[in-house]
């Protein structure tokens, strides 16, 4: 008899449309409705990325398909079949609506995954903890993925993207050598390093296999994106480091934004136009890597960590 394991694939989540970005940004801000100013800010910001479609949407609705397949595809084992149903942080499907669907469809196993590869309490934590709760009450045995940042399929992918832009760089003229590769992630707030959090020494894990597999030794680990918030955030944020790159003469930059696997605002805006823009202020060459989206090594990467999980899950140890 074939078993079926649901994968709940659990990912931040972006609006439908311009008109759900209130909606979306009260959610992210726990309940607090942004200002007036702030609202503004960030429709802009969609705005100069949107064509029509979210991409971080069309992205995930990608990523969760492939799995699935994936999952399916290179099943040894026959007598397990695999559904993916999708979660969302902070827009529908919410995490706990991917949970329910689940329970109607009469899974009662289940592994958890969310598309980051780095823990941190306060991101890949906190999906984790409301797909538990959830889990918890619609009678599903959960178990959950935690981090796979030292995959050596994750490495490898993103090894070949960076090597892929310094042979670009090489093409147009430069010594390889005089890229500095700068590997970057979402910032959050100072205070997870008072508490034990893992989040940066994963980061710097993954940068180190990274630069370790493409031999580049010209590179540091800068953060992005932070929140505006009154708090400190992880920093130096990657445009003061354009900065200070700058006064060191450094030309040309490689950005490498690890912590992230889709094309979206923190992609796409962050580094694509703002990064741009202040690179181009400062006449020095930025370029980025292509973003892991469903290409399929990073999907069996995924596949391999939620078939682990999965047989501890059978053999009864979630
Ligand atoms: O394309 C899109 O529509 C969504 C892009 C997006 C991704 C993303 C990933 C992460 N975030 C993380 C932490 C925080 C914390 C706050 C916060 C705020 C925002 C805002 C937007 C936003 N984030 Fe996000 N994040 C994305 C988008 N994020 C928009 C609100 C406006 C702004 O600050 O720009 C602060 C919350 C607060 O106010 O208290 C903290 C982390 C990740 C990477 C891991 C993951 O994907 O879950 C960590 C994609």
């Amino acid at each position: 008899m074939t078993t079926q394991i649901g994968v709940l694939v659990m990912s931040y989540g972006t609006p439908e449309s311009l008109e759900g970005v209130k909606s979306y940004y009260t959610h992210i801000r726990r309940g607090n409705p942004p200002s007036a100013e702030q609202l503004k800010d960030l429709k802009d910001r969609y705005e100069a990325i949107v064509g029509g479609v979210f991409p971080l949407r069309e992205n995930t609705d990608r990523q969760v398909k492939a799995l699935q397949e994936a999952l399916n595809r290179d099943n040894k084992d026959k007598d397990v079949e695999y559904i993916c149903f999708q979660g969302l942080k902070h827009a529908r499907p919410f995490i706990e609506d991917g949970v329910e669907r689940m329970a109607e469809s009469g899974i009662n196993q289940a592994v958890g995954i969310v598309l980051a590869p780095h823990y941190s309490v306060m991101s890949v934590g906190g999906y984790i903890k409301r797909a538990k709760e959830k889990a918890e009450s619609s009678g599903i045995q959960m178990t959950f993925v935690q981090s796979y940042h030292l995959h050596p399929q994750l490495i490898e992918a993103l090894s070949r993207r960076v090597s892929a832009r310094l042979d670009q760089y090489e093409e147009a003229g430069a010594n390889r050598e005089d890229v500095r590769v700068l590997f970057s992630a979402h910032s959050l707030p100072e205070r997870i390093l008072s508490m034990g959090d893992p989040y940066r020494d994963q980061l710097l894990e993954t940068s180190k296999a990274v630069a370790e597999q493409t031999g580049v030794t010209s590179w540091q680990f800068t953060w992005q994106s932070a929140g505006r918030t009154a708090e400190p955030w992880l920093g130096p944020d990657i445009l003061d480091t354009l900065r200070e790159l700058s006064k060191e003469q450094v030309e040309y930059v490689l950005s490498a934004p690890i912590g992230f696997v889709s094309d979206h605002l923190e992609v796409l805006y962050d580094l694509d136009i703002e990064a741009q823009s202040v690179a181009a202020e400062l006449d020095m060459r930025l370029m980025r890597i292509e973003s892991l989206n469903n290409d399929p090594s990073f999907m069996a990467v995924l596949s391999d960590v939620v078939r682990d999980r999965a047989g501890e899950l059978k053999a009864g140890r979630p």
